[in-house]
């Protein structure tokens, strides 16, 4: 019996070709080529599934140039390269892997903060550049983290980890803004406090990004927004690139309108705006908030256990759009 024919556009782990191989007939990119669009599309022919990451786009127009395509299932929680209700309206299933990162990515987001108020990237450049040569009381003095405000915008599940290391790990008030405030228990056991976003930016010294993105949230930090906190904060994005305006943010960390940044994701990433290349008082890293071994290994598992879940047994874990599910 011939298997059904799924793509897997980007390199994964071995096993997971291994084990997708047991179901599946499997074109894979193990060899992690950029793929141009046509080539993508290319590929997608005659393929009832796919596993992407957060680089490859899922629209009306690849949807219309592949109507075999059952399952988009991404590897990762965000799934804004999908057009889920384009998807909906041509019955194709989508799905994200939330939850097994959740714990590893707020690590990351704490990592950033801390190191972006404590200056640690920016000591380590002037240590390598044979600059130190003497003890000074003001060197690469930071912000403080302990005790002070931690502010957090998007408190869903990797908001309400950061929270927690906050609150309990360093002591910090922890004040929050979303679009649905949580249950008292939630709150309580975050130990976090829900504000007006003005007053998010205004109180917060460490200010982390942790909503997803949309066309609501698209430079949901701009100059309005930068002008209005702290010239003692530091601002933290593990969301997306988009969510802050690279252009007003550079000109705010030129201007020391805040004291620091610590970014995960840019605007039109893996590019990043060259006034932030530019500017000292910034901490760039190349999206790697949920990579370590185990969780990405968890990633590709989740995204290849909706793979088997839906196109063999047609139960997805974790689908985005169930009303597809509902349709057929
Ligand atoms: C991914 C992410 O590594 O899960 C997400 O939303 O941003 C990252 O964990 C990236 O999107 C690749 O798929």
């Amino acid at each position: 019996m011939t298997q059904p024919a799924i793509l897997v556009a980007r390199a994964v782990f071995p096993e997971t070709i291994a084990f997708l191989q047991q179901h599946f007939d499997v074109t894979h990119n193990q060899a992690d080529e950029v793929w141009s669009r046509a080539e993508l599309l290319q590929r997608l022919q005659g393929k009832v599934g796919v596993l992407t990451t957060g680089s490859e786009r899922i629209d009306a127009e690849l949807l219309a140039a592949c109507p075999g395509l059952k399952l988009c299932a991404n590897m990762a929680v965000g799934f804004n390269n999908f057009d889920v209700p384009a998807m909906t309206a041509r019955g194709v299933l989508g799905t994200n892997t939330p939850d097994v990162l959740t714990e590893t990515t707020a690590d990351f987001g704490f990592a950033l903060l801390m190191a972006t108020a404590r200056r640690i990237a920016e000591s380590e450049h002037f240590l390598r550049a044979g600059k130190w040569n003497k003890w000074a009381i003001d060197m690469f003095a930071g912000a403080e983290v302990h005790g002070s405000t931690l502010g957090i915008l998007g408190m869903g599940r990797i908001g309400q980890g950061i929270a927690r290391r906050g609150a309990h790990g360093f002591g910090m008030n922890v004040i929050y803004h979303n679009r649905s405030r949580l249950s008292p228990a939630l709150e309580a056991e975050c130990k976090a406090r829900y504000v007006a976003k003005d007053e998010l930016l205004a109180s917060a010294d460490h200010l982390v990004l942790v909503l997803p993105y949309s066309a609501e949230s698209h430079h949901a930090m701009g100059a309005a927004e930068l002008a209005k906190m702290k010239p003692t904060a530091t601002l933290v994005n593990i969301a997306r690139g988009g969510i802050v305006d690279d252009a007003a943010l550079a000109r705010a960390l030129q201007a020391k309108q805040i004291a620091a940044a610590g970014l995960d994701v840019f605007e039109g990433e893996p590019k990043v705006h060259p006034d932030l290349l530019a500017c000292s008082n910034v901490v760039l890293t190349p999206h790697i908030a949920s990579a370590t071994v185990p969780t990405r290994r968890a990633m590709a598992q989740l995204a290849a256990d909706n793979l088997v879940g839906y196109l063999v047994h047609g139960k997805p874990l974790t689908p985005l759009n169930p009303e597809v599910l509902k349709k057929k």
